[in-house]
């Protein structure tokens, strides 16, 4: 094989993104779940900013950061939207919450397999659609994370259309529990997978941004093989 034709095979590899890494600290006091990120403990966590992947989706590039902690009962993860126009209609447990203004958290407690993971789909009432997902494609809604806190709060005015918003925020603790038949809890130096999504605007003009970048044609987040890595590490690491 000539050299001309081995940089041909790599370019496509070298074209795509790289994984990112994200060091999720223990948590140094209490995180109250209230949908705001003032918790003293959060100020120690870095911010991941999301990446717009798909230049023909039409929605605004609004800006969105996560922040991810762990304890010894919860993961917890919390987001910042910037939102100037916050519309979520959805108000019971596994309705779509991502045809709303929705942030996602896809989760892999055992990143040597990618058959399954856990999905979380949010919106900005702080209303959750979970479910286990096979194969990138059945997602099984019928399955409820037990003991899962999580809130939101608006700066603005929800479903008011034309006035100014400012964003919203989330705040989601997740029991240990819920992930044991893939993995045992983690302890420092453990790497798990995850991916973290917004959708937002209101049809036609709609966008999903996310941490990890799928490398996908179309707008589709569900490819655990692109996830980045969640490194769990002691405070103050
Ligand atoms: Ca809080
Ligand atoms: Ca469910």
């Amino acid at each position: 094989m000539n050299l001309a034709y081995c940089l041909l095979l790599a370019a496509p590899l070298m074209a795509q993104p790289a994984i990112p890494r994200y060091e999720v600290k223990r948590a140094a006091g209490r995180i109250v779940i209230d949908g705001k990120l003032d918790d003293k403990a959060w100020a120690a966590a870095a911010s991941a900013e999301f990446v717009f992947p798909w230049e023909f989706q039409t929605g605004a590039k609004q800006k969105t950061t996560a922040k991810l902690l762990w304890d010894d009962d919860y993961l917890y993860v919390g987001y910042e939207c910037e939102d100037s126009d916050i519309v979520a209609l959805r108000t019971e447990r596994d309705e779509p919450t991502y045809l709303d203004d929705a942030v996602e958290f896809f989760v892999n407690p055992k990143p040597s397999q990618t058959d399954v993971y856990f999905g979380m789909e949010m919106n900005a009432r702080g209303v959750l659609y979970d479910y286990l997902m096979v194969d990138s494609k059945y997602a099984f809604k019928r399955f409820n994370l037990q003991g899962v806190l999580l809130a939101s709060f608006i700066r603005g005015t929800l479903n008011a259309r034309g006035d100014q918003d400012q964003g919203w925020s989330l705040e989601v603790a997740i029991p240990w529990v819920n992930f044991e038949e893939l993995a045992k809890r983690p302890t420092p130096g453990t790497i798990w997978t995850a991916n973290l999504n917004r959708w937002d605007g209101v049809e036609p003009n709609r966008r999903l941004s996310m941490w990890s970048d799928p490398v996908q044609a179309q707008a589709n987040p569900h490819v655990p093989a692109r996830f980045g890595q969640l490194v769990f590490v002691e405070e103050g690491k």
